[in-house]
């Protein structure tokens, strides 16, 4: 009888632990294989509409992360600034509030100055250098770097090169710019190049750039031909010029307050179907530049393609933009990019 009690007792015990036990699992949290199963859903904005290539590129990652996650990990894009501008939705991440954007590169300088590095005019000669510089060294530990701002890069995304358009004359030398009101991205490496070219450069989110061009508070302002076109620029501007005088690229970022409530293997998920992403988008945006670039002297615009004595008279302007921002930039830091640079020449 004594035996059968002990037995009964050892067995409630057990019971009680394996209770305990289970409630240990943390108040609202759900067992691993439950939480895995739960679907959902990742908000990225862009300030693109859906025809550019920054769109594309994320369509493309939303199908690789659908596909590697059996439906599980749904990426939403939201286009056209709808969830707000580059700088309002980096808030917004930084807040949690937002899971994802993909801004340029140049806003995040108004968070950590030395991104300014990518606003350098001129910096990058070629595509080659572009490839070597983002995906070597260099352009992960600026990703890294983003985490102490509350940020995740994911991936670099590919802009292009970007060009000046304005409604007012042909431009061919930096005297064909001086008091031409032309609108810049929220970044000082920007402004300061611009004032140097003589043009009176005015700071805008992107989203307010087609109306200040169509209301004339604007005379120009520069990007890259698959924006010019896409955005139908086109319609309320008559000139570009091929200056190339700037590659800024996206970042496709995410709320680290948020990244750090998703499992190890879906934040694994995300980077590997990114890299992918990255390199087709890439890709997808060579091939439709030099279209948009058709499309836009189709449309009627006098396109002007600076010769290499042309832009040589660009860069010799812009020469000094460096050593002026050097302090805010970091010495080291410019110096990093320029020896990644020197490598692949
Ligand atoms: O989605 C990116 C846009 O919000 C913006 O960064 C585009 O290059 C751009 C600009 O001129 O503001």
């Amino acid at each position: 009888m004594g035996k059968i009690l002990r037995i009964v007792s050892v067995l409630a015990v057990v019971a009680l632990a394996a209770t305990l036990l289970a409630g240990c699992g943390g108040g609202d949290k759900k067992p691993a294989a439950e939480q895995k199963a739960e679907k959902k859903v990742i908000r990225v904005s862009i300030g693109l509409n859906e025809a550019s290539p920054e769109y594309k590129g994320l369509e493309k990652w939303k199908e690789l992360v659908a596909k590697e996650s059996n439906g599980r990990l749904e990426v939403q894009i939201f286009s056209s600034a709808q969830l707000g501008d580059d700088i309002k939705t980096m808030t917004a991440l930084r807040a949690g509030t937002l899971e994802m954007s993909g801004p340029s590169s140049s806003p995040i300088a108004t968070i950590d100055k030395k991104w300014m590095v990518f606003d350098l005019p001129f910096l990058f000669a070629n595509e080659k250098v572009v490839d070597a510089v983002l995906d070597g060294p260099f352009g992960q530990k600026m990703l890294d770097s983003l985490s102490s701002h509350g940020l995740v890069g994911l991936m670099y995304m590919e802009n292009g090169y970007r060009q000046v358009t304005n409604s007012k004359r042909e431009i061919k030398t930096p005297d064909d710019i001086k008091g031409l009101k032309i609108r810049t991205m929220e970044n000082p490496v920007h402004l300061a190049a611009w004032r140097k070219l003589g043009a009176n450069p005015t700071p805008m989110p992107f989203s307010e750039v087609f109306n200040a061009m169509q209301q004339k508070t604007i005379d120009g302002q520069e990007n890259p031909n698959t924006t010019n076109f896409l955005q139908k620029f086109h319609e309320v501007q008559k000139y570009t010029t091929i200056s190339n005088h700037v590659y800024t690229p996206f970042v496709i970022m995410y709320s680290k307050k948020l990244w750090d409530t998703l499992p190890k293997e879906d934040q694994a998920l995300l980077l590997k179907t990114g890299k992918e992403a990255s390199k087709w988008q890439r890709e997808y945006n060579r091939k439709v530049d030099a279209e948009a670039l058709e499309g836009l002297s189709k449309a009627g615009m006098t396109v002007t393609k600076l010769t290499p004595e042309q832009t040589k008279a660009f860069q010799d302007a812009t020469k000094d933009i460096a050593a002026q921002f050097e302090g805010d930039i970091g010495k080291d830091v410019i110096a990093e990019v320029r020896a990644e640079i020197a490598k692949v020449k």
